[in-house]
């Protein structure tokens, strides 16, 4: 029987991407003086690259007046991550960020069939903090047995790392447990870790393929329109 739901943050708890991540990083370019800036079509091609500071170093090497320095380079990752995260938490703060439809009821049945729940995110914990605080309240951690975020692993997604880590927190083996994710590189790093993966279509990964996933759907809040992979 299903023992525990792992949630995905990004894409799954809440479309956080787009509006939120997204425009809070072009925020920090422009709070630094820098020109770069991230359309959407740019940013579901940096997506591939998970963990924010991993995002912009990646991004860095198209840019000529990035610093030539590798330590310069991590220095004003490290600023503007810092500063993309301030305007991301007071963007969900200000409610820019919704749950998803349909989150918020399959928690409550969770919650009502003994179904504990997990986070596994590559996301920093400042950030998956300030938008369950604002949408779950102060209390929100009480709900999840186990919320591993980005520092807590060696290795991001699409590497099993968080998964290893929720599983070893609940002391449950990967069959006993369920994914949802929105991503390929999340999807991936479920499989690997041998956990069973639901997804939900998120906005930026609406045309992205999946490969070995139990069920793909367009939303929680959804009855029709799932299919079996
Ligand atoms: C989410 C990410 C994160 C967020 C930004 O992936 O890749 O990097 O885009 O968060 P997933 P940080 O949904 O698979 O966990 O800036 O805190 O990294
Ligand atoms: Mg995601």
């Amino acid at each position: 029987a299903l023992r525990a739901l792992l949630w995905d943050v990004d894409g799954t708890l809440a479309e956080t991407e787009r509006d939120g991540h997204r425009v809070a990083f072009n925020l920090a370019f422009e709070r630094l003086g820098l020109g770069w800036r991230w359309d959407e079509a740019r940013y579901v091609e940096l997506l591939a690259v998970t963990g924010g500071r991993e995002r912009l170093l990646h991004d860095m090497a198209g840019h000529s007046d990035a610093p030539a320095l590798a330590g310069e380079r991590l220095a004003l990752a490290a600023e503007l991550h810092r500063l993309k995260n301030g305007f991301y938490a007071e963007r969900v703060r200000a409610g820019a960020v919704a749950l998803r439809p349909g989150v918020l009821g399959l928690m409550a049945q969770c919650a009502d069939q003994g179904v504990r729940m997990a986070i596994a995110t590559t996301t920093s914990r400042a950030n998956v903090d300030a938008l369950l605080r604002a949408q779950l309240g102060s209390r929100w951690a009480s709900r999840f047995d186990a919320v591993v975020c980005g520092e807590d692993t060696a290795r991001k997604k699409p590497d099993p790392e968080a998964y290893r880590a929720v599983l070893a927190r609940l002391d449950l083996s990967p069959l006993q447990t369920l994914a949802l994710e929105d991503s390929p590189g999340g999807a991936a790093a479920a499989r690997a870790a041998g956990v069973p993966v639901v997804v939900t279509r998120s906005h930026c990964f609406a045309d992205a393929i999946f490969d070995e996933v139990l069920a793909i759907g367009p939303g929680l809040h959804r009855r029709g329109g799932w299919r079996p992979v």
